[in-house]
């Protein structure tokens, strides 16, 4: 009778956990490992150095000689240290942007730095910034531009096969790639070794992604693949450091291609997308993405690059921000500057979550606000529905605020469609936002104000809503 009781016990708990887990079932697409680590990375660095540094270009034509490569002063560590001190995580750099001049001594081609005066044609920038980043525990991350128009073959399928094998050498020589970046510029005039013509491309079946994303895998299985397509990072679909207010990592990825011309229509992604392809913000420091004497005094000031952080990080986007190093090799004094001046903004702002002694209150009772104060993306509220769920926060003393932090438990699906984020002041309610989406994080900024009580209301969601993490912040500027 005892072994029936015990049975019974086992029998229950069983179903318990059947019906708990179907409580909370995952709401497909969801993120794949490699992305879930990437998106923990939040913010990291894009370095533009390559010839056009030295032609003063933006797109260089491809006709450029090796010789005119030739920093004075090239020193990696102080780009990695300097980044480090920035607070971001790692590094993409141009490898070889459209005028297709390689920075390390590629064996498929002359137009490298192995014909060019640095280090006597015996450098190797690539492994040079491997070590940097390794010395200053940053990850490492290839840009490798699709459009050549250096290549007298390009348009062809002997150009693929080229592109290919470049690639091979990046993913293989040069530890481990934290994300392969591809640009959507691809085709149109170019030197092509001496043809000097316009060479047109089929974007959506030139390049035969699908083989190139196995070589990938294959040599690089943790890396993400950035495209306009993904397959695991997409564009944002501008160039100016604002994700979209509504921002679902959801998209139907199948009807995107890279370089597709209005692809800034699906900025704002898809709610029942089939693939989850979360978006990366790129964007300058300065006009331009690389280094131009004349822009030494228009590096972005602190309050546009504040601005730019709230409208990406802070609308489930990552913040990939470019620094144009200079032509001595060297990223500008200014922009270090203004990349520490903004990092300590994040650091101050950040480090006292103001919420974490309040007392909170949902499903018609108080619960203990230590579970979403925890930086724990699987432990959230238990909510029963998907209309309605209101969070009642109330703080331990009276407080003067100006920024509100959500995060969703992405990892069972982005799910959040409609909130109001409300704080009362004067004993009435105001509202300070009615919004969409949340995903892995949404930042609030609002007027600086004292307050005592705060409520988020998930007016909608595709299913029971999952809130992960809640945050209020005194920013420091
Ligand atoms: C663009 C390129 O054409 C620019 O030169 C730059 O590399 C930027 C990040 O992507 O589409």
């Amino acid at each position: 009778c005892e072994k029936i009781i015990v049975m019974k016990k086992y029998f229950l708990l069983f179903l318990l956990i059947i019906s708990c887990n179907n409580e909370y079932d995952t709401i497909k697409p969801v993120p794949t490992e490699r992305q879930k680590i990437w998106q923990e990375m939040e913010y990291y660095a894009f370095i533009h150095f390559n010839m056009n540094t030295f032609t003063n270009m933006e797109w260089g034509y491809g006709d450029e000689s090796p010789s005119t490569f030739n920093p004075s002063e090239l020193d990696t560590d102080q780009w990695a240290r300097t980044i480090k001190e920035s607070g971001m995580k790692g590094i993409i750099i141009t490898a070889k942007h459209h005028d297709g001049f390689s920075l390390w001594p590629s064996k498929f081609t002359d137009h490298s730095v192995k014909n060019s005066p640095w280090k006597n044609g015996k450098g190797d920038l690539i492994k040079d910034l491997e070590k940097s980043c390794n010395k200053y525990n940053l990850k490492l991350g290839i840009y490798l531009s699709p459009w050549d128009r250096n290549h007298p073959e390009y348009g062809t399928q002997n150009y693929i096969t080229y592109f290919r094998n470049q690639l091979t050498e990046l993913l293989t020589n040069y530890g481990e790639i934290f994300e392969v970046w591809f640009d959507g510029a691809n085709g149109g005039s170019g030197y092509y070794g001496g043809a000097n013509e316009v060479r047109k491309v089929d974007k959506k079946t030139y390049y035969d992604w699908p083989n190139t994303h196995k070589i990938i895998r294959k040599l690089q299985p943790n890396a993400v693949i950035f495209s306009d397509a993904g397959l695991d990072v997409r564009w944002v679909g501008n160039e100016k450091g604002y994700a979209s207010k509504t921002t679902w990592s959801n998209i139907y990825r199948d009807s995107l291609y890279g370089g597709m011309p209005d692809y800034y229509k699906f900025s704002s992604g898809q709610e029942f997308g089939t693939h989850f392809i979360p978006t990366e913000t790129d964007v300058s420091i300065r006009p331009g993405w690389y280094y131009h004497p004349e822009e030494d005094d228009k590096v972005k000031s602190l309050d546009k690059l504040i601005d730019i952080y709230f409208n990406s990080i802070g609308l489930n986007s990552s913040l990939l921000l470019n620094i144009p190093v200079d032509k001595r090799g060297l990223i500008h004094e200014n922009d270090a500057q203004r990349m520490l001046e903004l990092n300590q903004f994040i650091k101050n702002t950040f480090k006292n979550n103001l919420i974490k002694k309040s007392n909170l209150f949902f499903n018609n009772k108080s619960h203990p606000i230590n579970k979403i104060v925890d930086r724990d993306i699987d432990t959230f509220c238990p909510f029963k529905s998907n209309e309605n769920n209101i969070i009642d926060i109330s703080l331990d003393t009276e407080k003067l605020v100006d920024v509100f932090e959500i995060s969703e438990n992405i990892n069972l699906g982005q799910r959040i469609k409609e909130f109001i984020f409300e704080i009362k002041v004067n004993e009435k309610w105001v509202t300070i936002e009615k919004g969409t989406t949340i995903g892995i994080k949404r930042l609030i900024k609002f007027k600086p104000t004292i307050i005592k009580e705060l409520r988020f209301t998930i007016v909608d969601s595709k299913d029971i809503p999952l809130v992960s993490e809640l945050g209020l912040y005194k920013s420091s500027k």
